[in-house]
């Protein structure tokens, strides 16, 4: 687990530089065990490598400073998966670029209320809100699954349309995905605001109308099976966090999704 607590190109609530911390503590009141997934915590090699040291200002420098230091302990530790806690959507894009250099077919799966398809925004080609585009350009858009998204443009809806494997309003073509890309290496990258803001109101842009946790979490349980070799989550906000009910979902989806990494690398 590797905290990245960027939220530089964030353009609406900033503060999810805060979120892998409140994950953090937020964790301590859950039960290790899944009584869902079937697995506890406290049986699978688990570390904490703490948070990455980000630097400000300019998106690219800070892209190449996160890719950098991805490579450096993907280096160091080759026999792990890792989960990456955001921090906003950019975050992603080093994460990717550098497990597409390990794995050359690397599918990327995407749970997200937005698109993430503008090729700028604000004048700016490396945002939270461009950072699926610029992971299309690294891996393709036919090895790119976008779930969920009910808000974006006109053109961003028409480029997922042509250009990705894109299901927007929902997860219920999720296991047919999963069938189609089974062997495949995967990389799973949640953004939170796909949740309905009710039951996560702690995210930079909330965007009403999405799934409960429970759609989510049974969303989860069926990419079991697939070869997942990497994932994050991002965009919990703290500071937009009403009761701390954000920060306990993001952690038990963190538990679920440690659970998805260890079986498939195990089993
Ligand atoms: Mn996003």
């Amino acid at each position: 687990l590797v905290g990245i607590p960027y939220d530089g190109t964030s353009s609406y609530c900033p503060g999810s530089r805060f979120g892998p911390d409140a994950l953090r503590m937020a964790s301590d009141s859950l039960e290790t065990y899944d009584p869902l997934f079937g697995y506890d915590l406290a049986d699978i090699p688990l570390g904490d490598a703490g948070n990455m040291c980000v630097s400000f200002g300019d998106p690219k420098s800070v892209v190449d400073h996160i890719r950098a230091q991805v490579k450096g302990i993907m280096g160091e530790y080759p026999e792990c998966r890792f989960l990456f806690i955001g921090g906003e959507h950019l975050i992603s894009l080093p994460a990717v670029s550098c497990l597409r250099d390990k794995y050359h077919d690397l599918m990327v799966i995407q749970f997200d209320a937005h698109a993430d398809l503008r090729d700028e925004y604000a004048g700016e080609r490396l945002s939270h809100a461009t950072v699926m585009r610029r992971i299309v350009d690294v891996v393709g858009g036919m090895n790119v699954y976008q779930f969920g998204a009910r808000s974006g443009t006109r053109e961003e809806f028409m480029f997922g349309t042509h250009t990705t494997h894109f299901y927007p309003f929902g997860l219920n073509m999720l296991s047919e995905a999963a069938r189609e890309i089974r062997g495949k290496p995967v990389y799973l990258t949640v953004d939170l605001d796909i949740l309905d803001p009710s039951c996560m109101p702690g995210v930079g842009n909330q965007e009403p109308g999405g799934p409960h946790f429970e759609v989510l979490e049974k969303a989860l349980l069926s990419l079991k099976g697939i070869h997942l070799v990497g994932a994050d989550i991002v965009e919990l906000c703290p500071l937009r966090d009403s009761n701390g009910i954000s920060a306990v979902a993001a952690a038990k989806m963190a538990r679920q999704i440690l659970m998805l990494l260890y079986d498939a690398q195990s089993g």
